[in-house]
């Protein structure tokens, strides 16, 4: 019964399986996706695929990314899509691309629109703990939160504590050394997968255990008691 929270993916399949591999969550386990599952890395459509699959098995929550609504944003006129593009849009669109052909948002099948438009939630929250892609507004209410602070917010040393007393587990806000950031009332996991020397994480977010896999399939596994030692 672990509630198990998973970073940004942004196209690391090969992470993605490394990492299930490890902590092999069983349908007793909630598995919370904090966003950001396309863009940067080569195989956006394969995570999707993915995660849609796993929902057909586990207890599987996926919050939508800024990254996510980037892509959604992308159908909504001409001048939409080059921002998804430039922002790592054009390595997922090539991964929905027929060989031998530029991808077009055409490629990208109903079944992940669906996934992206419906599927995804803006934040979740358990007794302990609260659940977003990037940030809280401190004072008001999940229902209250603003979209913009919810998808795109950093976490920095600043940011203070959610007024429920419930602890944010986010991603979004890269940490280039590799582990979690733990502000006590804050965790970040975006551990930077995408980065030469990052990582993908899964945390255990009551028992404060951290699997890791980079994109090699390489695993490490560490707990947030231990993170000044690292
Ligand atoms: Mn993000």
């Amino acid at each position: 019964m672990r509630i198990l929270a998973i970073g940004d993916i942004h196209g690391y399949l090969a992470a993605l399986d490394a990492l299930l591999a490890e902590v092999r969550p069983t349908p007793e386990d909630s598995v919370i996706f904090l966003g950001d599952y396309v863009d940067r890395g080569p195989d956006s459509r394969g995570v999707v695929n993915r995660v849609i699959e796993l929902e057909r098995s586990l207890r599987v929550v996926a919050l939508r990314g800024n990254h996510e609504q980037m892509m959604m944003d992308s159908r909504g006129g001409p001048g939409l899509l080059p921002n998804w593009l430039l922002n790592g849009g054009e390595e997922a669109l090539a991964s929905y691309a027929p060989e031998g052909r530029q991808g077009t948002l055409n490629d990208v099948p109903r079944g992940h629109w669906n996934f992206l438009d419906h599927v995804c939630v803006d934040w979740f929250e358990t007794d302990d703990f609260i659940f977003v892609h990037g940030g809280l507004a401190p004072n008001l209410s999940l229902p209250e939160q603003p979209i913009p602070v919810l998808r795109w917010q950093k976490l920095t040393p600043a940011v203070k504590p959610h007024f429920s007393g419930k602890t944010m587990v986010c991603g979004h806000t890269v940490q280039p050394s590799g582990v979690p950031l733990d502000l006590g009332h804050a965790i970040c996991i975006d551990t930077g997968v995408y980065l030469p020397q990052g990582w993908l994480s899964c945390l255990d977010v009551e028992e404060g255990t951290c699997w890791q896999a980079n994109q090699h399939g390489k695993t490490r596994m560490l707990h947030l008691d231990d993170l000044e030692e690292i």
